[in-house]
């Protein structure tokens, strides 16, 4: 291979390598956090997406190794009656940021493989349209989530 061939391929590299970190659009991940639950049931996920880019990108499939699937939920509030509906994507605008909390947007970890006790790590691999492809580790707390 010629050297200026070898050096761009370099460059390619690289800049994959850092488009599977932060996206193509610059969505990043911030405070990932879940709750302790037994092994069979469900688990909850919480996060910040926080879209750096400038253009929209959206959150289309969440995976995990430590569940059966993982579904994009958004709860809301009829008739003084909290409910949630499983959602397919979620928009993250470009410069802005889209809470996954209580009372809002959450994942679930649909039928957990094992119990996750406060300290335990929840891994995760967040997918969007844009290609980019984020893996992510929520932190079980049983105390005050994290800020
Ligand atoms: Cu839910």
């Amino acid at each position: 291979m010629k050297p200026l061939l070898f050096a761009l391929s370099l460059v390619g590299a690289a800049a994959a390598l850092a488009a599977a970190q932060a996206g193509p659009a610059g969505v990043q991940v911030l405070r990932p956090w879940s709750r302790p639950a037994v092994e069979g049931t469900n688990a909850i996920g919480y996060m910040v997406l926080a879209n750096r880019g400038r253009r929209v990108d959206v959150l289309e499939k969440v995976e995990s190794p430590v569940a059966a699937s993982v579904e994009m939920h958004e709860s809301a509030m009829a008739g003084g009656v909290m409910s949630m509906k499983p959602v397919q994507m979620v928009s993250a605008p470009p410069g802005g940021q889209v809470t996954f909390g209580p009372g809002a947007y959450h994942l679930m970890f649909i039928g957990v493989k094992r119990t996750l006790k406060a300290g335990d790590q929840v891994p995760a691999t967040l997918s969007f349209a844009s290609g980019a492809r984020l893996k992510v580790s929520f932190a079980v707390t049983s105390g005050l989530p994290p800020t």
